[in-house]
């Protein structure tokens, strides 16, 4: 079938990123179309309804900042929202712009080609839909291809399966079975309490330890909320400006310039506060210096000590093989304290790893576990797996997979060279995962937006990076992050935990307020890292 819309834009994603890409581009008058897999808006918080899910940035931090009045009607109601509460609240947002009437739900891109004659892309759906616009906008997620876990034989298993980032609309309960869980990352983490709390039996099959921290969360008071929705253009700002997406205090000081002593306590009131920068955001060196971050990773390890009684639990629970920090910390509620529950069992994969699934359950080097129910806690194909699954072809017929063989590359994350007028929300290579991600998300989709008015106002077609800017960029990004600790660890930020997988470091680590200033400076000076062009136009007729 084919498409007569006369789109100017096709968006990809009805997450944040697509909800606010559209409402924007409405604004500049163009007709665009979303195409969402799901069955409604909501993205990470559609697909994610696992038992225990939520936030881990503060909520009133973790929203959208482009409309005042949404701002002070909405009404957070904890510190960090629960799955259902975001859920709410970008239903809401699409409710209130009136945003639904330009989204096709449950419908998959499958491929996007570019049509060099047309100066469009063609958009087919698995629908054996197709469509064509001038511009692509891929807000397909960071963390929306699921993955799971390498090992044989699944399709004999006779029990429940459940993966967290697939958990289905209806509730699922755990009551006297005796069930298994795959991975220990932010998802399993928060799950293991509640899934321990219902089942007879509970097995965790951990192949790393990871960093958490008891998230503290809490109601929010009348008083913090108010004085918030008093202060937010101020706060928004400061955001804007920050490293991280949230403003938090410049460290100074190196954790080996203070004593033993003055560290712990420093460490103590940061744990105490319940989030994932107060901790090690009071010295500079924690994610550059081994010594420095050994120092943060002992404070944790031995908190773990103090709460789980039995001492081989607890050590087989203390990560050893990578830096604080360069996995991704968790922020939890009852972690370890679940472990000293009777009904749970920790199994290391890497003493024992995991061999097949059988019909009854799974089975290890060591042992057969018989399961009614295993859930994979096990991630996803991060920043590049969503952007891998779509058969994307620019210029000339050329494919993503073939220019990133050896990683991803983009100009500025957003860009790609030989991919005209295609632009990816939070792409590779941007600040994206390691901030909060609304604000690269709002960030990103005002860049794309700005940058689409400027082509049209230049009477131009088509917009693409040069590839020596690319080359910069991509040189740019893997040298910042060689001055930190995290190309260390074998994380999905490194895209470690896909085989196969080239490992490069896939965020920008530069910071959110310089990330911001560079992208400024580009669109400020006219983009003169783009080529800009007239359809009838070679390429290489620069009209900027
Ligand atoms: P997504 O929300 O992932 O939306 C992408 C959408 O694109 C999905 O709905 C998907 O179905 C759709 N899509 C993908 N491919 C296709 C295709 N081919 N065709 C059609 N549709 C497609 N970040 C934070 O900053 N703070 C947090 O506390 C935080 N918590 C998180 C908790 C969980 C459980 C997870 C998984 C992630 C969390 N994140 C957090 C990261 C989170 O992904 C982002 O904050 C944000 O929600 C991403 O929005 P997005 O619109 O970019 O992508
Ligand atoms: O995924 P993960 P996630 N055999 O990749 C293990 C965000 N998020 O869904 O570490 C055995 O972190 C894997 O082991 P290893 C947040 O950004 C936020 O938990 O690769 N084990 C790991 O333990 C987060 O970082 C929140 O050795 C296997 C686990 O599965 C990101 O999403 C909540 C395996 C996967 O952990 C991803 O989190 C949830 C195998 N074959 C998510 N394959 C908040 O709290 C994988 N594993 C805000």
């Amino acid at each position: 079938m084919s498409d007569s819309e006369g789109l100017d834009a096709i968006i990809v994603g009805a997450g944040f990123a697509g909800l606010y890409q559209l409402y924007r581009l409405r604004e500049l008058g163009l007709r665009c179309r979303v195409l969402e897999t799901g069955e409604d808006v909501g993205g990470t918080w559609y697909w994610n309804r696992y038992p225990g899910a939520r936030c881990d940035i503060n909520s009133l931090s973790y929203s959208y900042s482009f409309s005042p009045e949404l701002e002070q009607d909405w009404e957070w109601t904890e510190k960090y929202p629960t799955q259902p509460e975001v859920l709410r609240y970008l239903g809401h947002v699409a409710d209130r712009f009136d945003l639904r009437r330009d989204i096709s739900f449950e419908t998959t891109v499958t491929a996007a080609h570019y049509d060099d004659a047309a100066g469009r892309w063609r958009v087919s759906t698995n629908a054996g839909r197709e469509l064509t616009a001038q511009f692509l906008i891929m807000a397909t997620g960071c963390l929306s291809a699921s993955k799971l876990p390498e090992i044989g034989g699944l399709e004999r298993y006779r029990g429940r399966t459940h993966h967290t980032a697939r958990w289905g609309r209806d509730e699922i309960r755990f009551d006297g079975l005796r069930v298994g869980v795959i991975g220990t990352g932010s998802s399993g983490i928060q799950s293991i309490p509640i899934i321990a709390g219902q089942a007879a039996d509970l097995t965790i099959f951990q192949r790393t330890p990871n960093f958490s921290m008891p998230a503290g969360n809490r109601p929010l008071t009348d008083a913090e909320i108010a004085a918030m929705k008093a202060d937010y253009r101020a706060y928004r700002s400061a955001q804007r400006a920050s490293r991280i997406g949230v403003p938090t205090p410049e460290a100074s000081l190196s954790a080996l310039a203070v004593t033993e002593e003055e560290r712990n306590a420093a460490y103590q009131w940061g744990w105490e506060q319940g989030d994932l920068y107060s901790m090690t955001g009071q010295y500079v060196d924690v994610l550059v210096d081994p010594a420095a971050n050994e120092t943060a990773a002992e404070f944790v390890r031995a908190k773990i000590r103090a709460v789980v009684t039995d001492p081989v639990v607890a050590e087989k629970l203390s990560p050893r093989t990578f830096p604080y920090g360069t996995k991704r910390p968790c922020l939890d509620t009852g972690y370890y304290e679940t472990f000293n529950r009777p009904n749970v069992h920790l199994v290391d994969v890497r003493e024992t790893p995991l061999v097949e699934f059988t019909e009854t359950g799974l089975r290890t080097s060591g042992a057969h576990y018989e399961f009614d129910a295993i859930v994979f806690a096990t991630g996803f194909d991060a920043m590049t797996g969503a952007l891998a699954a779509i058969d994307i072809r620019g210029r000339n017929g050329v494919t993503f997979s073939s220019q990133w063989s050896a990683g991803p590359r983009t100009y500025l994350g957003v860009a790609v060279a030989r991919f005209p007028n295609l632009f990816t929300i939070t792409g590779p290579l941007s600040p994206s995962v390691l901030s909060n991600m609304v604000v690269s998300i709002e960030q990103h989709v005002e860049w794309i937006t700005d940058c689409i008015s400027y082509v049209r106002k230049a009477d131009c077609d088509t917009i693409e990076a040069t590839a020596e800017a690319e080359e910069a960029w991509v040189q740019h990004v893997a040298e910042v992050a060689s001055m930190t600790l995290f190309p260390r660890a074998d994380s999905w930020y490194m895209g470690a935990n896909v085989p196969g997988k080239p490992r490069t470091f896939l965020p920008y680590i530069g910071g959110v307020g310089e990330f911001r200033r560079i992208c400024d400076e580009e669109a400020a000076s006219g983009y003169p890292r783009f080529v800009l062009a007239r359809a009838a136009d070679r390429p290489e007729a620069v009209v900027s």
